[in-house]
């Protein structure tokens, strides 16, 4: 690229949750966008990915593309989830330093910080105490990758940054009740009981645990921003900085969807990390702040699925 060249900017994942708001946030930015499908690019592929990038020679790298789910999903395919986060990071990160890429930002997840670490959770909690169990697998492929942009970073002199997002929910979102996160589970859940007169909701877990959620377009606003503001080996969490219970979450996901009946609460389901509320100092610093409130993003995720997911199924 030469400076009057617009960047050449590639979104790896770009039909995934995180991907497709960062397509979105990016049509906004001069940048000249690129994106190739599953089917025509499978990154867990080393040589198809070293060509890919040989001949689209992107200037920056947003590596959005991930085997994620919710907590059962994570403990029914444990294997799944190590293998195509180790594969597909290995192979974006190598193929970006073998082509030249200027800047990678490397999406990483909360759920890298120790179980039981002290709240709200500051970078460098990183890799001091045990991980959350349910988790675990998919935490230790993206500590791999954490690692990975760091070492390059040191022998190849790359600039290659981690950012570790809070839960996030919004547009694009699964909401396949055996693999999705909590808040897409409640917003079908409540959905369907409100449609068919059910009296109650049943809720994985006490309700006890605590989640930080963020949507969708904020994270991806804030990753353009790390992307132009941060450099080098430091994390950044990003987060709303609050935090709520899931039964407080619960109730609120009823009230949007009008739902009036009870909720039922199934311990026979795991309850996972007890609270994993991130410290969004550093991200502050840089000059970032979440701006949709969980109320009003819950409102648009439900709109969104009564229009595009609620009839398929
Ligand atoms: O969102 P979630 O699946 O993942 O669950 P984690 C959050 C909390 O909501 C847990 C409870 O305490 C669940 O037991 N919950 C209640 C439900 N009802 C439901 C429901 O119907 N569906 C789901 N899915 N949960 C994930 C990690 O952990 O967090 C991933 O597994 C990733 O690796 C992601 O890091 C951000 O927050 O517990």
């Amino acid at each position: 690229m030469t400076s009057h060249e617009i960047p050449r900017v590639y979104v790896a994942g770009h039909r995934g949750l995180v991907g497709s708001a960062l397509v979105r946030r990016l049509e906004r930015e001069p940048v000249e966008i690129i994106t190739k499908p599953r089917h025509e690019l499978d990154l867990e592929n080393p040589i198809a990915v070293l060509r890919f990038f040989a001949r689209e020679r992107p200037d920056q790298v947003y590596l959005a593309a991930a085997k994620v789910g919710g907590i059962l999903a994570n403990s029914m395919y444990p294997a799944d989830f190590i293998r195509n986060n180790l594969l597909v990071t290995l192979n974006v990160l190598e193929a970006s330093r073998d082509s030249g890429v200027k800047k990678l930002l490397f999406l990483g997840s909360s759920c890298i910080y120790p179980k039981l670490a002290a709240q709200p959770i500051t970078e460098d909690a990183l890799l001091t105490g045990p991980l959350e169990p349910t988790n675990e697998p998919y935490a230790v492929a993206k500590i791999a990758g954490i690692q990975m942009c760091r070492s390059y970073n040191r022998q190849f002199g790359t600039n290659f940054v981690s950012v570790m997002p809070t839960n996030l929910y919004g547009t694009g979102d699964n909401f396949d009740l055996n693999t999705s996160h909590v808040l897409p589970a409640l917003i079908r859940k409540f959905h369907e009981a409100k449609l068919s007169g059910a009296s109650a909701v049943t809720i994985w877990g006490t309700g006890a645990p605590r989640r930080e959620f963020l949507h969708v377009d904020d994270l991806a606003d804030a990753c353009v921003h790390v992307m132009a503001h941060h450099d080098g080996d430091e994390l950044v969490n990003i987060g709303c900085g609050e935090d709520i219970t899931i039964a407080d979450v619960a109730r609120m996901v009823g009230e949007v969807v009008g739902f009036s009946g009870t909720l039922e609460f199934d311990t026979s389901k795991p309850d996972g990390t007890p609270r994993k509320l991130l410290d969004v100092s550093r991200l502050s610093k840089l000059g970032w702040r979440a701006q949709i409130p969980l109320r009003d993003g819950i409102e648009q995720t439900y709109r969104w699925f009564k229009e595009s997911v609620s009839h398929t199924k």
